[in-house]
């Protein structure tokens, strides 16, 4: 067990004697206390495997490889893992980071195809080249270079699922400006004679479309990891990453500083570089929850119908999150919390 840092900070907003997992409505700065794990969306077996390999003097990259790793045997959602938001195709690919805020090392893999185990990848991609992230089929190839096991990610399901997509003329999908007509007919699809106005590419996540999970745990030492892994958006078009393996879009650390993670709709937030910017807020003395709703500002100015969320923890194990369009949640564990416990982020 680790040592007791801090008295408990008793939140009003929180319940802290039912069960495990509490919701609470509002917290703005956390409890403030080492080591800390913390995750995006209730996705608490997560959290509490995170904190099970701290507590038994694991690392903190195996607490965030572990950590993330039920999540994709889970399939977290149906949002993290195999068998999940089949692309235009059909196919289920995933995108996966695990950075070290002690070397500032990062490795990812964007739309990997035919392994499981994305963050793991991702780990041997930081661990054994000197390049950061690896992409498709030949992020594949190295996996299974890797001792990784190469198999197909669809399920009954996720092939139902996408049946009716297809038989519902591929509505919806990420095209615009295209003929045919995106918004009433299936691909492919060709650039037209004349291009029409349309600016906002924003658009609606498929429901149950929005659960990647991000993960920072801060160890004993006061070092930070981070990591993510999801697979992506429903229907998304072959060969698109997202935001969950760009450092400082979808998780950042450093250090000095702290960590954060996102959620939502990568496409839009990944032009913010959200979790960076949140860090850096963070390294000018902005408190966690304040440096979340900064940036989740920051995105809707420009973009007032994406949905998604961002959680933040700082070097003294404070923490917040905060959301526009979606209904975020997060789960948290550390020594004060005395279980993991789920919080909602700040609708701003
Ligand atoms: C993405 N940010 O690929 C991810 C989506 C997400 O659960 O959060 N999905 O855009």
């Amino acid at each position: 067990m680790f040592p007791r840092s801090r008295t408990p900070v008793q939140d009003p907003h929180c319940d802290m004697h039912v069960s495990t997992i509490v919701f609470c409505t509002l917290i703005s700065l956390g409890t403030g206390s080492l080591p800390i794990v913390i995750n995006t969306w209730p996705f608490t077996n997560a959290t509490a495997k995170a904190w099970s390999v701290l507590e038994s003097g694991g690392s903190r990259l195996d607490a965030v490889e572990e950590g993330c790793s039920v999540c994709e045997v889970e399939r977290c959602d149906g949002s993290v893992g195999y068998g999940g938001s089949p692309n235009e195709d059909g196919e289920t690919t995933l995108d996966a980071m695990i950075m070290d805020g002690v070397t500032h090392d990062v490795g990812s893999v964007g739309c990997l195809k035919r392994v499981k185990s994305a963050i793991s990848v991702a780990r041997k991609v930081m661990e054994h080249t000197t390049q950061t992230l690896l992409v498709g089929d030949d992020a594949t190839r190295f996996a299974v270079d890797m001792g990784f096991h190469e198999e197909s990610l669809q399920t009954d399901q996720s092939r139902t699922e996408w049946e009716e997509w297809k038989a519902k003329n591929c509505q919806p999908n990420y095209w615009r400006d295209v003929v045919p007509d995106s918004a009433k007919y299936c691909g492919p699809y060709h650039l037209p004679g004349e291009l029409s106005d349309s600016k906002d590419s924003s658009h609606s996540l498929v429901k149950g479309n929005h659960d990647t999970i991000g993960m920072i745990v801060i160890d004993n030492n006061g070092d930070v990891a981070g990591g993510t892994s999801t697979n992506g958006l429903t229907y998304k078009i072959p060969g698109r990453v997202g935001d969950s393996p760009i450092a400082g879009a979808g998780a950042y650390v450093d250090n000095d500083v702290g960590g954060a993670a996102a959620t939502g709709d990568g496409d839009t937030m990944m032009r913010f570089l959200p979790t960076y910017q949140i860090v850096e807020s963070m390294r000018m003395g902005m408190d966690p929850q304040t440096a979340a709703e900064n940036v989740i500002k920051r995105i809707a100015k420009y973009y007032p119908n994406f949905e998604g969320g961002v959680i933040a923890v700082n070097k003294t194990g404070h923490f917040g999150g905060a959301c526009h369009g979606l209904n975020v949640t997060y789960s948290v564990r550390n020594q004060e919390l005395n279980a993991v416990k789920v919080f909602q982020a700040v609708e701003v």
